[in-house]
């Protein structure tokens, strides 16, 4: 669709920034914090790049006052941070944590008297140990209650100052890579367990949802669902079929239960035929279907071209790339379903994920059209090695394209009829990347450390900061030139 005009970017337009506990607060053990699995899972041995962990990560439990005032500086709009939820609850249920209630309530009130509308993700994959001791975390109903009453204080405490809220982040990941690639914790390898996992996952989700609705009736929730759109690798119809049963398996098959309560007709059918099929409970899709988000969150990094891929002897779990050593991924697929192929008309990064602005707009514009939702982008930015050099300079132009054509993919978007509430960059500061350390860095603000030391955790404003600052500026409208506020001073040209 080729528009004789483009559309504006709406004036109350969200221009953010995202990022997640666990990868920049460190503190891990700090102002009566419990343990997460990730604190204990990446203690052992051979689970992420270099042994790397989030104990220190960037410091930001510490210097968070000195990022907000980056983000100010800056311009953001928002700010997405996620809660870990252990530094409420330290053992996951009981007795709350007031010095971390306080930490979280520092911050916002922070960032408000910076004019920066705060946005918390409920749970970004780091549950409390104590629960998986306990009862195996998200394997069992028991969460569903305890998450509920975790989400509901934080309602109380910070919904009269937070409007925007995500409830899970990337449940279709941290279910599929705890439970079925076993890259995360609990570090599993079995699909009917993924898919229990998943169900209770999806009932928490709509749990906390319908508490919302009682506690912040004015505020705008959503899940962040992280969403690759797939392509047929040509027009051949088995490969178009390919193509629909990975939509049907890996996107519907989550964004259906968000928007409608149910699951996709083909997807369920492979999961009976696999008896795969997660235990259902009397209620469980009225609960559902009564809990409808305000907007589908989305990340959105690549797309994904899929072909055929035989019953017998077909392609299954792949290879992912956590080195930065281009090339070093391989396919993955379900044998009878799909498999993932090359896209001859993409690049991709050195961590070989695919740039595909276009795609982008594809998946915006299928959100809308299926679910009628407004949609939030979460995150979405570029994983890279950058390069500091003398004089405190870094100089990212590739991230700046990359942010530059997803941002006029979401202008071509908003000019197909599709609403965006916001964009949130990935990430604001760099910072630690679960599996692949600190070297895969996607910050507007350099952090000066590594795997190997934590050096002094400096602060440095990349090019794409002032790039940013201009968008944000101008409103979208100039997405390229120099911001007004730092002519003369900023190294962009
Ligand atoms: C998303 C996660 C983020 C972030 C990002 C980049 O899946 O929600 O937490 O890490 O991806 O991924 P990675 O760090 O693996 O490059």
């Amino acid at each position: 669709m080729e528009h004789k005009t483009k559309a504006t970017f709406p004036k109350d337009f969200l221009w953010g920034s995202a990022s997640a506990a666990y990868q920049v607060e460190g503190a891990w053990n700090e102002g009566g914090k419990g343990p997460s699995v990730w604190d204990i899972y990446t203690k052992i041995e051979g689970t992420t790049f270099k042994g790397t962990n989030g104990d220190v990560a960037v410091d930001h439990y510490h210097r968070y006052k000195e990022d907000v005032r980056l983000m100010a500086e800056q311009g953001l709009k928002t700010y997405r941070f996620s809660v870990a939820w252990s530094r409420i609850f330290p053992s996951g249920k009981g007795e709350v944590n007031e010095e971390g209630l306080r930490f979280y309530n520092n911050l916002i009130n922070e960032l408000l008297a910076n004019k920066i509308e705060p946005m918390i993700t409920l749970y970004h994959w780091d549950i409390p140990q104590a629960l998986m001791d306990e009862y195996g975390g998200w394997e069992s109903r028991q969460v569903i209650e305890d998450f509920d009453q975790y989400a509901i204080t934080l309602f109380k405490h910070y919904g009269d100052r937070v409007k925007y809220w995500i409830s899970l982040n990337e449940q279709n990941y941290f279910v599929s890579y705890g439970y079925e690639t076993a890259l995360h914790p609990p570090g599993v390898k079995d699909r009917k367990r993924m898919y229990e996992v998943n169900h209770i996952a999806n009932l928490a989700n709509a749990k906390v949802i319908q508490s919302f609705r009682q506690y912040v009736p004015e505020g705008k929730i959503g899940p962040s669902f992280a969403y690759k759109p797939y392509y047929p690798m040509d027009s051949n119809p088995e490969n178009i079929l390919a193509f629909e049963n990975s939509e049907d398996l890996n996107n519907y098959f989550w964004m259906d239960i968000y928007a409608w309560g149910r699951y996709p007709i083909t997807a369920w059918k492979y999961l009976e035929e696999n008896n795969l099929t997660p235990t259902i409970q009397e209620g469980d899709f009225e609960l559902l279907a009564s809990a409808k988000p305000d907007f589908m969150g989305v990340n959105y990094y690549r797309t994904t071209t899929v072909d055929k891929n035989p019953l017998e002897g077909g392609v299954d779990l792949g290879v992912k790339n956590t080195t930065g050593k281009k090339g070093s991924s391989k396919d993955s697929g379900i044998p009878g379903m799909y498999k993932s192929a090359k896209n001859p008309y993409l690049e991709a990064t050195n961590w070989d994920w695919e740039i595909d602005p276009q795609g982008l707009r594809i998946g915006l514009r299928r959100i809308a059209n299926r679910y009628n939702l407004p949609v939030l982008i979460t995150e979405n930015g570029l994983g890279e090695f950058d390069k500091l050099e003398e004089g405190d300079i870094v100089n990212d132009d590739h991230r700046i394209d990359y942010l530059k054509s997803h941002i006029e993919a979401i202008q071509d978007a908003l000019s197909d009829g599709v609403e965006v509430l916001g964009y949130c960059s990935w990430s604001f500061t760099d910072l630690l990347s679960w599996l692949n350390g600190y070297q895969k860095r996607y910050g507007f603000v350099y952090i000066d450390r590594d795997e190997e030391s934590e050096k002094d955790l400096r602060r440095i404003k990349k090019k794409s900061f002032y790039w940013y600052q201009n968008v944000i500026e101008t409103n979208g409208e100039s997405l390229q030139g120099q911001s007004l506020a730092q002519q003369g001073e900023n190294p962009y040209e």
